[in-house]
């Protein structure tokens, strides 16, 4: 069982009926998502955070084994996702810093849990992405167990955020990463990556994300929270921000 950072409100189950809640606050919305009207999100009843800006940002220490993570005295968050969806861009969003955390036109380079210190008050986490084809498969095996012992170990991580490429339709392998956090019971909620993207022939963001809920609703009885974000040009950062805020006073009551 996790420790006094444990949300248990969030974890998102098909056979569970989460509780109904109405939101109190609303933050910032910065994509259009109308047609998402009819798709039943969880809604989280969280404290409205009075400061949610960063000042600062530390690299701690990167390791392949959660027990030689930094102390679990602050709550945690983590950025997950396949190699190149833009895990590492959105850490270097959210924190203002252009290179805090190492952004590849190359997938595959992030290989260990790097801890990152927010604030002195709170951690955030960038992983080894999933589903890359060109690391061989031995280490890709080892990437996944260490991850996933991380996710289902780690006391003190209160908020997982999947990142997902709105630029492509669902795909299995997300899809597949989805229902694992949910059937271990650890807390995540979808951040959709790349939506400033325009190129000839790329299929309709809001349509891709659309999609990728409904095929999550063949499952879940109800979705996880979302997030519309761009590293390029600051979509979701605020709102991002903001929901971290509110997790942090309910997590640590701090
Ligand atoms: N246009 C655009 N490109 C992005 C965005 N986020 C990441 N990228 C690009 O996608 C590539 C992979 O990003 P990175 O953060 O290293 O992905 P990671 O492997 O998931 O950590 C890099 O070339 C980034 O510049 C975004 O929001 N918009
Ligand atoms: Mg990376």
């Amino acid at each position: 069982m996790r420790s006094e950072f444990a949300l248990d409100i969030f974890i998102i189950s098909e056979a569970e009926t989460p509780p109904e809640i109405e939101s109190q606050s609303s933050p910032p919305q910065e994509f259009n998502e109308e047609e998402e009207e009819l798709l039943p999100e969880i809604q989280l009843d969280l404290p409205t955070p009075t400061h949610t800006k960063v000042k600062t940002a530390v690299y701690l220490t990167s390791c392949v084994q959660h027990q030689k993570c930094p102390p679990p005295i602050y709550p945690e968050f983590a950025v997950i996702g396949r190699s190149n969806v833009g895990k590492s861009s959105l850490i270097n969003m959210i924190t203002n810093c252009r290179k805090l955390a190492h952004v590849s036109k190359e997938p595959g380079k992030t290989r260990c849990i790097n801890h990152f210190l927010i604030n002195d008050t709170w951690y955030l986490v960038d992983l080894p992405g999933y589903g890359f084809a060109r690391v061989n498969k031995a280490q890709r095996d080892q990437f996944e167990q260490f991850t996933k012992d991380y996710f289902t170990g780690r006391k003190n991580l209160c908020m997982v955020f999947l990142l997902i490429d709105s630029t492509i339709s669902p795909q299995k392998v997300d899809l597949d990463y989805a229902r694992w956090l949910s059937d271990n019971k650890v807390p995540f909620c979808l951040v959709f990556t790349k939506t400033d993207r325009r190129k000839k022939g790329m299929s309709n963001k809001l349509t891709n994300m659309v999609e990728f809920k409904r095929e999550l609703l063949k499952d879940f009885e109800f979705l996880p929270p979302s997030i519309a974000t761009s590293s390029e040009n600051g979509t979701g950062k605020g709102q991002l921000l903001h929901l971290i805020g509110g997790l942090r006073i309910a997590a640590s009551g701090k």
